[in-house]
């Protein structure tokens, strides 16, 4: 009987080591920030997307877009807005930096500045949250709750 209640208490403590896992806090732009590309003439307009590439966000991690209240602010839009910098019609804006802005579900996700020329010139940033990657990320412990179990059905038989 002390062996049935220690299987189910050891698969419920696995199944919460599951559930929960190590967010990551991101710097858009890490010592630059969230600024328009500065050079005039010829702006790196792939500026913060090269640095988004090879990462790899997860369910749950974090954004943070540092700029000062009143010199920039962070816009979340469509697609469509996103590629034409179209500024008047966001899902939602954030005028008070920094800006930590939590990945909350996995698809696709959209920010520009609406300040000016700034996402024109590059102040711009697309982010794919992968479902497919959060759950492989969840593989290693669901392994062990079986091999728990099955060690531990061994033990009761
Ligand atoms: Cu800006």
């Amino acid at each position: 009987m002390a062996s049935v209640i220690f299987v189910v208490l050891g698969a419920a403590a696995m199944l919460q080591m599951q559930s929960t896992y190590a967010e990551t806090t991101y710097i858009v732009g890490d010592s630059t920030g969230w600024t328009r590309p500065t050079a005039t003439l010829f702006p790196n307009t792939n500026f913060y997307n090269d640095w988004a590439t090879n990462k790899f966000f997860r369910v749950g991690d974090v954004l943070v877009f540092n700029f000062a209240t009143g010199q920039d602010d962070v816009a979340q839009v469509t697609e469509t807005d996103y590629r034409s910098c179209t500024t008047t019609n966001p899902i939602r804006t954030y005028n008070d930096g920094p800006v930590k802005f939590t990945l909350k579900d996995a698809g696709d996700y959209y920010f520009i500045s609406t300040f000016s020329d700034h996402c024109s010139a590059g102040q711009k940033l697309h982010t794919s949250v992968n479902r497919d990657f959060n759950s492989a990320s969840s593989l290693v412990p669901t392994l062990s709750l079986i091999l728990f179990v099955s060690i531990s059905l061994l033990f009761l038989l």
